[in-house]
C-alpha cells in the first residue's frame, strides 16, 4: 500500500500518453484531477475510475489507479458494484452529455436517487464530439449539426436541474477555462458523503469551437456568469454592478452603483436546498449562468444504509439454509 502523505500528481500520471485533440479541454480536467487525488490523504489503491464511452473514455487509462473503461451508459452500475462491494473505495465516474443524459438517463437517475457515495464528472460539450457532430440532449436549440442540418428544434436539458429535482447532496457546475474553480470543486468532492455531481461545460475544438464562447471569453464572461460563493452576495457583471434579489420565490437581477451594494441582495448559502433550487431553475435566457458550488449537503449513502442493514440482520454470518428459514419462502411446483 502506498503511504498517502507522500503523493503527488506524478504518482497518478500513468505510462500512457493523453491523446486527445490539441487544445481540448479535457487536458486540464485530467491534470485537475491528478492534483486532487495527490491532496486527497487518500492511498493510492483507493481510487477507482471508471468511463464509458465519449471522447474522454479513455481517461481511466492516463490516471494510474484503478479503473475501467466500459461500454456507454454503463459506467454507473459498475460503479454501483464497486461501491457495494467495497464501500471505502473512492469511486469516481467520467461521463458525457450523450453518455449519460440520452442512453445512460435511466442509470443517472437511479445512481443519484439511491444516494450512492460516487463522484461524477460530466464533459458537457453539447455534442457527440467521438462520432463527429451530431446532435445531444443538452445542444442549444436551432443549433446545426450533422443530424440536423436545418437547426435542431429540440429542447436541450439542463443537467443541474435533472441533480437538483433528485435531491443530489453535492451539485456543483464549473467551465474548463475556469481553472482554479475546477480545482476547488474537484478537492472539495473528495471530502463530501453521499452523490456528487459536477458539470463541466467546454466546446469541442473540432467541431463546436463556438460553443459556450462568452462564458469563455475573458473581455465578456463575467457579464453572463454568477458565481455561486457560499455566504457571499450574489454580485456579477464586469463592473460588479449587477446582482440578485429573490422575491416570491423567484430570482430577480437588479442594478445598482457598485460603490454601494443593495442590502437586499440575496446572499448565497449551499447548505438550502431552496436556494439551489431558486438559482438552478433561472431561465438561461434572462439570467447570467450560475456556476461554482449549488449545494453541498451531506446525508447518509446507499452503502452506508447497506452496510448498517447487513449488520443488523447478521446476514453475513448465516448460511443459505438459515436465511431461508428466516424469511417467507415458497416452493414453486
Ligand atoms: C451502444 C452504443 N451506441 C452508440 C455508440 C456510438 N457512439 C460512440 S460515442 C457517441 C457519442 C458520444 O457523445 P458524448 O457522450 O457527448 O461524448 P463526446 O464524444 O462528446 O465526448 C456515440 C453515439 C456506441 N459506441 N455504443
Ligand atoms: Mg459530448
Amino acid at each position: 500500500m502506498t503511504e498517502h502523505t507522500t503523493l503527488t500528481k506524478a504518482d497518478f500520471v500513468s505510462d500512457t500518453p493523453a491523446k486527445w485533440c490539441p487544445w481540448c479541454g479535457d487536458f486540464i480536467i485530467l491534470s485537475q484531477l491528478q492534483n486532487t487525488f495527490a491532496k486527497a490523504w487518500i492511498p493510492k489503491e483507493d481510487f477507482v475510475v471508471i468511463s464509458g464511452i465519449g471522447c474522454a473514455g479513455r481517461l481511466p487509462y492516463y490516471i494510474d489507479t484503478y479503473g475501467f473503461h466500459t461500454i456507454h451508459w454503463r459506467a454507473p452500475t459498475i460503479a454501483t458494484g464497486v461501491k457495494l462491494s467495497n464501500p471505502k473505495l473512492q469511486t469516481w465516474i467520467m461521463t458525457w452529455d450523450w453518455d449519460w443524459l440520452s442512453i445512460g438517463a435511466n442509470h443517472l437517475f437511479h445512481v443519484m436517487r439511491k444516494n450512492i457515495w460516487v463522484k461524477i464528472l460530466l464533459f458537457n460539450n453539447e455534442i457527440y464530439a467521438l462520432t463527429k457532430w451530431q446532435l445531444s440532449p443538452t445542444t442549444e436549440r436551432w443549433r446545426i449539426t450533422k443530424t440536423t442540418p436545418i437547426g435542431s428544434i429540440d429542447k436541450p436539458v439542463d443537467p443541474i436541474k435533472f441533480a437538483l429535482w433528485l435531491e443530489c447532496g453535492f451539485v456543483a457546475r464549473t467551465i474548463d477555462t475556469e481553472i482554479a474553480l475546477t480545482q476547488t470543486i474537484l478537492d472539495k468532492a473528495t471530502l463530501v458523503k453521499g452523490t456528487v455531481f459536477v458539470e463541466i461545460l467546454q466546446n469541442c475544438v473540432t467541431f463546436n469551437s463556438w460553443t459556450n464562447s462568452c462564458i469563455r471569453n475573458r473581455e465578456i464572461k463575467e457579464d453572463y456568469i454568477i458565481r455561486l460563493e457560499h455566504n457571499k452576495p450574489l454580485i456579477f457583471g464586469k463592473n460588479k454592478d449587477k446582482g440578485l434579489i429573490i422575491e416570491n420565490f423567484k430570482a430577480k437581477v437588479i442594478e445598482f452603483n457598485p460603490e454601494s451594494i443593495p442590502n437586499n441582495i440575496a446572499i448565497y448559502d449551499e447548505m438550502s436546498n431552496e436556494m439551489a433550487y431558486i438559482i438552478g431553475n433561472m431561465p438561461k435566457d434572462w439570467f447570467p449562468l450560475p456556476i461554482w458550488i449549488f449545494k453541498s449537503i451531506d446525508s447518509a449513502s446507499y452503502e452506508e444504509l447497506y452496510s448498517e442493514m447487513l449488520e443488523e440482520t447478521n446476514i453475513k454470518n448465516k448460511s443459505l439454509e438459515e436465511i431461508l428459514e428466516d424469511w417467507e419462502t415458497w416452493e414453486v411446483k
